[in-house]
């Protein structure tokens, strides 16, 4: 009796395109991903941002206990708002000059935030930091939200930038670390209350922006999602 081996028509293997790691050694819930923006994608949010900060000025919050003006100027994307005054750290719906609801939140951050965000509702509010060479950001927690449990996702352009990250209190013990152009960073799960601040900017070290200088937007969950 002859047999005959039968072979089956080989399957196609179809792979998902590999997803960029995020830079290993970070503390649990730090997930930074490099240049993950392309340059034609840093400049197309570049210009959707200058485009939004037309209808929506960059503008200096003041310190609530002291008055002073903020060291950035800033505005923002989004249902929501952070804005600070003598009545407090808080978010809101409207520009503080203009009266007019915030621009919309850019579909390419939205994208980004489905996909490296890893949380199932949308952010509310899309902060826009405005560093000049010589601006820094003290360290601080984010805890004006509602929702501590949502990702805060973090997008930088422009020059380069020293990150400082802390603990969970402010006297824990802290790493540095540059952030360049097109870099994502994500606070998540565990990292999500870390204390962090950036100590100063590195003019030159980028073309992106027509000036020396940094913008960073920072994707935000503010209310608690629907049940
Ligand atoms: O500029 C950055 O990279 C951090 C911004 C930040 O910490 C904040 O907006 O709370």
């Amino acid at each position: 009796m002859s047999s005959t081996l039968k072979t089956a028509a080989p399957t196609p293997i179809s792979r998902p395109p590999a997803r960029p790691q995020p830079f290993p050694g970070l503390p649990e819930g730090v997930l930074l991903w490099q240049e993950y923006l392309s340059r034609a994608e840093q400049e197309a949010m570049v210009e959707d941002v200058r485009a939004a900060i037309t209808q929506a000025p960059l503008f200096r919050g003041t310190m609530p206990k002291t008055g002073k003006p903020l060291g950035l100027q800033m505005s923002n994307l989004g249902d929501l708002g952070w804005f600070a005054d003598r009545s407090g750290y808080r978010y809101v719906p409207t520009h503080p000059k203009t009266g007019a609801p915030w621009p919309a939140i850019l579909p390419s951050l939205m994208a980004l935030w489905q996909t490296l965000g890893d949380y199932p509702a949308p952010p509310e509010a899309c902060l826009v930091n405005y560093y000049g060479p010589e601006n820094k950001l003290s360290l601080h927690q984010d805890m004006d939200e509602l929702d501590v449990h949502a990702p805060i996702l973090s997008v930088s352009l422009g020059d380069q930038a020293l990150y400082r990250l802390g603990g969970l209190a402010r006297k824990d013990k802290t790493q540095s670390f540059r952030l360049n152009s097109g870099d994502v960073l994500v606070l998540t799960g565990p990292a999500r209350m870390r204390f962090h601040g950036v100590d100063r900017i590195y003019p030159g070290t980028s073309t992106l922006l027509k000036q020396p200088g940094r913008i960073n937007l920072t994707l935000r969950r503010v209310n608690l999602p629907p049940d």
